[in-house]
């Protein structure tokens, strides 16, 4: 359940380690389910593949780490 394919350095301290959208204590970058919203990252990161990370409710913040998006 690694992953760390994309930067996940969410407060832009240059840590990975400490960013944690969902407060289970696994850091994104090894978090399969980034927001806890029960939707894997890797299904809802970026589905229609334009290399930019979705948005379906355009609130700014992108779906994976968006709990409430879909
Ligand atoms: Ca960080
Ligand atoms: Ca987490
Ligand atoms: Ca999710
Ligand atoms: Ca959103």
């Amino acid at each position: 359940m690694v992953f760390c394919r994309i930067d996940e350095d969410i407060d832009g301290d240059g840590n990975p380690l400490n960013d944690d959208s969902d407060a289970d204590n696994t850091p994104n970058m090894y978090d399969d389910d980034d927001d806890g919203d029960g939707v894997l990252t890797a299904d809802e990161y970026d589905l229609n593949k334009d290399g930019i990370p979705d948005d379906s409710d355009g609130d700014g913040i992108p779906n994976y780490l968006d709990g409430d998006s879909a």
